[in-house]
């Protein structure tokens, strides 16, 4: 229920189900610093879901969609200032800066406490602040963790009931002791008295800030994506990594999927991509029809919590409970099962809004629509696209929408004890240099390989866009600590599933991305990509050939299965060529990041990369 503002003080509403006092408290410093008129306590019901939805359609904020063609679903549309997340605006204020480390951002934590707190200050005023609680994983696993995040934003609050398992049961599980990360976010626009509210308020002042010792997160300005549900990177990834490092376990920029052979034999990989590089796509994909009989079915899309079992092997779980995939490019060829899960109960952000009420993005269909009012709500056609370059979807639009509805979700998605994980795959976006797949032949080689990964950046963060940058472990943006001791940590896990009777996963290097001397992308991609699954599982199996290179091992052209894709030795040949001068350049781009992140950087890591340059000179 919500209350009037009593005094001057939003009244508190606690549900009696909500039995912790440290948590109640906490919600009424927060509710004194940032002033809200009220305060919602969301018990994650689809009434209050619809509820959420119908105010911000009368607010402006969402558009509903036409009922017939995408029942129960929501367009929003951001300020355009306000459409990715702000890397250079998110901050690791641990106690001592070099537990940052060189790739985070770092304020010491008595100092950025002052900045937010004047900026906290009132900043909800003539707002709701939302009391959400929320599961990473699934409820009351041993591997689960609990959050609770209070945001002025209802947008949040839907997004983070799709996102997460959301609601009245988090406060059962969690009691009177149960712990809990904080989280408290703003869009940080008070609403003077009578002010007309915005339909996306947000700030240009950004801050994302967490705070490792303490586990807290506070977030200021943005009411997008990673930089407002604090669930996901903030929580699932930069937190987590930290309690993982303390605890033994891994928090990765990961999807899993399973992979089931005709014979039915079973694996789960693991595989990290940076943002927007097709993880989404990877893990719902559908075997070529040659690979009659493999089936492929998803976990996660985009984050694992991986800890080692009893049995010493290494398991995962999703700890999200929705996909906040990206939209543009995504269609039934690419990715038929995204596009099934997107027919009803989905919320879009910055996609187009077509005449007949339905959404619409680049890529979508081969034709686009003659009309429609693009992501910032101006006429759009193809002709003005074409003249004026202007997309009808921002690079960076989203849908946000339940993993139940995924037609290919795995049927362990929500087993609290997780799935076996046989091997890792690392991939970047490279047009150049990097080849279609390689086998690390140990755990350094791997850990090395995924270390000095580089990517081209894409529309996922605020930047310039297709500049080869180095994103260790896709976890450049997400790592809540040093580098170097995150690099320390992986080789540690090595060595503690090495001495345990379990057999380590093997590790692959990836490359979809290579293009030819005009720029076309040579590798098919999408469902293609089972053929290099399928030679990792041969490998695993002991039944795939390959050769060594400098690297590592690779497949020769005879060593993938090609039933049913015209693909040539040479075709074959421009996408794993190992071209000598690149790689004495890419060499040196590794000697420039092992000088970087050289405070704590593992021997074995600059053991490697001398064994390779020895390698590469022979
Ligand atoms: O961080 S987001 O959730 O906005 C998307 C991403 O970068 O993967
Ligand atoms: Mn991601």
């Amino acid at each position: 229920m919500n209350q009037p503002v009593m005094g001057g003080i939003a009244a508190l509403n606690a549900p009696t189900y909500v039995k912790q006092r440290k948590l109640i408290s906490w919600v009424a410093e927060i509710a004194a610093l940032t002033k809200p008129d009220r305060i919602h306590w969301c018990d994650g019901s689809q009434e209050e879901y619809d509820r959420l939805c119908a105010e911000m359609v009368a607010a402006g904020t969402m558009k509903r969609l036409n009922e017939a063609k995408r029942p129960n679903s929501y367009l929003a549309c951001s300020d355009p200032s306000d459409v990715a997340r702000v890397e250079d605006r998110t901050f690791i204020c641990s106690a001592k800066q070099e537990d940052a480390g060189p790739t985070n951002n770092w304020v010491a934590p008595a100092e950025m406490r002052v900045t937010l707190n004047a900026l906290f200050d009132g900043c909800m005023r003539g707002r709701t602040m939302y009391v959400v609680p929320f599961s990473m994983g699934p409820l009351g696993s041993p591997i689960a963790h609990i959050g609770v995040e209070l945001s002025d934003s209802p947008y949040v609050a839907a997004n983070m009931r799709i996102m997460t398992r959301m609601g009245k049961a988090v406060f059962d599980v969690l009691g009177a002791h149960g712990e809990f990360v904080p989280c408290v976010h703003s869009v940080g626009k008070p609403l003077q008295a009578g002010e007309q509210d915005v339909a996306w308020p947000c700030n240009p002042t950004k801050y994302i800030v967490h705070y490792p010792e303490t586990r807290e997160i506070w977030s200021f300005g943005s009411g997008y994506g990673g930089n407002a549900l604090l669930g996901k990177k903030c929580f699932a990834l930069r937190i987590a990594s930290n309690m993982g490092r303390e605890q033994g376990w891994l928090a990765e920029h990961m999807l899993i999927l399973g992979v089931e052979s005709p014979e039915g034999k079973k694996h789960y990989v693991a595989a990290a991509f940076p943002s927007a590089c097709g993880k989404t796509n990877f893990s719902m994909m559908i075997p070529p029809a040659a690979f009659n009989g493999w089936k492929v079915t998803t976990i996660g899309d985009d984050i694992a919590w991986i800890k080692p079992g009893e049995d010493g092997r290494l398991y995962a779980i999703n700890p999200e409970a929705g996909y906040f995939g990206v939209a543009p490019g995504t269609n039934t060829a690419t990715n038929s099962n995204c596009m099934a899960s997107l027919t009803a109960n989905t919320i879009f952000t910055n996609v187009a809004l077509t005449d007949d009420g339905d959404v619409w993005w680049e890529g979508m269909t081969k034709e686009p629509p003659a009309h429609a009012i693009d992501w910032q709500g101006k006429d759009w056609t193809p002709e003005i696209g074409k003249e004026t370059g202007r997309k009808a979807a921002h690079p960076n639009a989203r849908f946000t929408v339940a993993a139940t509805q995924n037609p290919v979700i795995d049927p362990a998605w929500d087993d609290p004890a997780g799935v076996p994980i046989s091997a890792f795959i690392f991939g970047g976006r490279r047009s150049t240099t990097v080849p279609l797949v390689t086998e690390a032949r140990n755990w350094v080689e791997g850990v090395y390989m995924a270390a000095t990964m580089g990517s081209e950046t894409t529309a996922a963060a605020a930047g310039q866009m297709g500049v080869v940058r180095r994103d260790p472990f896709a976890m450049l943006p997400f790592t809540g600590y040093n580098m170097s001791d995150y690099f320390q940590h992986w080789l540690d896990m090595g060595k503690k599933i090495a001495a345990s009777p379990a057999e380590l996963p093997k590790i692959y290097c990836v490359n979809w991305f290579r293009t030819d001397e005009n720029g076309k992308f040579v590798w098919p991609g999408f469902g293609d990509n089972m053929r290099v699954l399928k030679w990792m599982l041969d490998r695993l199996a002991g039944t795939a050939g390959g050769v060594e290179n400098i690297f590592g091992i690779s497949p020769r052209y005879e060593d993938l299965k090609w039933d049913g894709l015209a693909f040539s030795q040479e075709q074959f040949n421009t996408i794993t060529s190992i071209d000598k001068a690149a790689w004495e350049a890419e060499l040196k781009l590794h000697a420039e990041l092992f000088d970087k992140l050289k405070y704590h950087l593992p021997k074995e890591l600059a053991a490697a990369k001398e064994q390779l340059e020895k390698r590469l000179a022979a």
